[in-house]
């Protein structure tokens, strides 16, 4: 059951599994060189390795060889840093490293896919997964600063498939076009859905909006999904005449404006709410919804059930077959089998869930999470610097961006390029401030944290 790629090269052989850049590679040819590949992976001899992957083919091949072999794979965002990489892996302890990229980091073994193409084969014997294994490892980024380890085991993955394609509608006729990245859950789901139900999947390797009107034209492009900026920026395009069913929005809110403006053009949009910890959507609205403009993400897929616990700000506890089963590196919080989001929301009457707000302190900038706290412990380690906090603000954009105040040390002069220097040095570019601000002091809580609210206030006033 859990041999997904064996079962549909065993139906549908000639079919194409993947098409990237032109190449159609079918059912059969995927997996016969994933079996290939399967050997060399195994004789890394590693239970579990890191994959720094693009959307490439060879990524493609990777994640599937892994996943016969049995081998837990942990996803790398390549936009991190080397720092940012190392403190995650070093955190679970992975020392192994196979690289369809160019990477840069020392201290870890570290293969290039053409390596492993290179070497000699391992065992071939079949290595089938149950679904309580783990298949994938996604970090996403805590309120404490640490990355948090998400498991994802083969039925969460074949749950949340199972729960989005009755919902979402897509069949194993639909032509998936796959533009999120492989290493977020977002697009890690597409490959999953695709080959699950047997579908094409059509693979972007960097998001190009002009280009991408002639993808979905050219190969009769169905479902995709998306966060909202993509969509943002597709719609500057002249829509080419194509057959989309269903545009799957996620990853972060969406304004009013950018859902009418697509509806309006008729583009299918679902928008949704979902996490890595949930193995993506959990809750969906079709665009033929009465309620799709009213802000609300729709209701729960048929295998999830979510809580709002009014005895704490309306955060959202939910349960269900596509939710992890935990973090390798953190206690999960859980009340009475319920898997606490940190996130707040209110059901209407209807059964349709609002959002009110994220997870505290998170910053959605483009897709990408941003959690303040770890761009406050990077500029602390700066002599200079007293104090900092890090707060946010709408953008045009890239729909929320952060802001830094600093607090310097008396008589102590810091550019702007001094301190965005530091900065980028240990962050991602995704999370370094769109402003800087000097501030007399940082406001903190009796408990002696940085008083969110306060300084958002303070920011609030500066720019007002
Ligand atoms: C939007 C993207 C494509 C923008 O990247 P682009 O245009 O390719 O940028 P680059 O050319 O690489 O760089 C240009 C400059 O822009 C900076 N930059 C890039 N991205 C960001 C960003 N997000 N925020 C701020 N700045 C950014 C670069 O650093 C560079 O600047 P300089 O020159 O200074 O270095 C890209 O950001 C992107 O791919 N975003 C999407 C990521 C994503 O998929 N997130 C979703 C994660 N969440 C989940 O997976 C859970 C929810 C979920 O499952 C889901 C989500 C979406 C859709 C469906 C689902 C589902 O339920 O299935
Ligand atoms: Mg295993
Ligand atoms: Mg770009
Ligand atoms: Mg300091």
């Amino acid at each position: 059951m859990y041999n997904w790629l064996q079962s549909r090269a065993g139906e549908m052989p000639d079919k194409p599994a993947v098409i990237f850049e032109g190449t159609e590679v079918t059912f059969s040819e995927l997996y016969k060189t994933a079996v290939e590949m399967k050997g060399r992976l195994e004789s890394l001899d590693r239970p579990r390795i890191a994959l720094f992957i693009g959307n490439t083919l060879d990524a493609v091949y990777a994640i599937h060889a892994a996943m016969l072999a049995n081998i837990e794979i942990v996803m790398i965002n390549t936009r991190l840093t080397g720092r940012e990489i190392a403190a995650q892996l070093d955190d679970i302890g992975v020392d192994t490293i196979v690289a369809t990229e160019p990477v840069d980091l020392e201290g870890y073994r570290v293969y290039k896919w053409e390596e492993i193409q290179n070497m000699a084969s391992g065992s071939r014997e079949s290595r089938n997964a149950s679904g309580s294994d783990v298949l994938s490892i996604m970090f996403t980024s805590g309120t404490t600063g640490r990355a948090k380890a998400v498991t994802q085991t083969y039925d969460n993955h074949y749950a949340s498939a199972m729960g989005c394609e009755r919902r979402f509608g897509y069949t194993r006729d639909s032509i998936w076009m796959n533009i999120n990245p492989i290493y977020h859950i977002s697009g890690f789901s597409v490959l999953l859905r695709s080959v699950i139900r047997g579908c094409t999947m059509v693979l972007i390797e960097k998001f190009e909006e002009e280009k991408i009107w002639k993808t979905i034209a050219e190969y009769g492009v169905t479902h995709t999904s998306m966060v909202p900026i993509m969509l943002k920026r597709l719609m500057k395009y002249e829509m080419a005449e194509h057959r989309l069913e269903g545009i799957l929005l996620g990853g972060a809110g969406v304004t009013k404006d950018i859902l009418d403006n697509a509806l309006s053009m008729g583009l299918p949009v679902y928008n949704s709410f979902g996490m890595t910890e949930t193995c993506s959507q959990i809750v969906s609205i079709a665009p033929d919804d009465p309620k799709i403009l009213d802000g609300t993400v729709g209701k729960p897929l048929d295998n999830i059930d979510i809580v709002v616990d009014s005895s704490n700000d309306g955060e959202l506890l939910v349960r269900g077959g596509p939710i992890t089963g935990g973090y390798l590196n953190a206690e999960m919080e859980v009340s009475d089998g319920y898997f606490r989001t940190g996130d707040m929301g209110h059901i209407d009457e209807e059964g349709y869930l609002y959002i009110l707000d994220r997870r505290k302190d998170l910053i959605i900038s483009g897709g990408e999470n941003v959690y303040p706290k770890e761009i406050e412990d990077v500029i602390n380690t700066h002599p200079g610097v007293v104090n900092a906090a890090v707060v946010k603000r709408k953008d045009q954009e890239w729909g929320e961006v952060p802001i830094l105040l600093v607090e310097l040390a008396n008589g102590r002069r810091l550019e702007d390029e001094e301190i965005m220097a530091h900065l980028k040095r240990h962050l991602a570019r995704y999370k370094l401030p769109k402003e800087i601000h000097r501030v007399g002091n940082i406001i903190m809580t009796s408990t002696g944290k940085v008083s969110r609210a306060r300084n958002q206030q303070i920011y609030n006033i500066k720019r007002s």
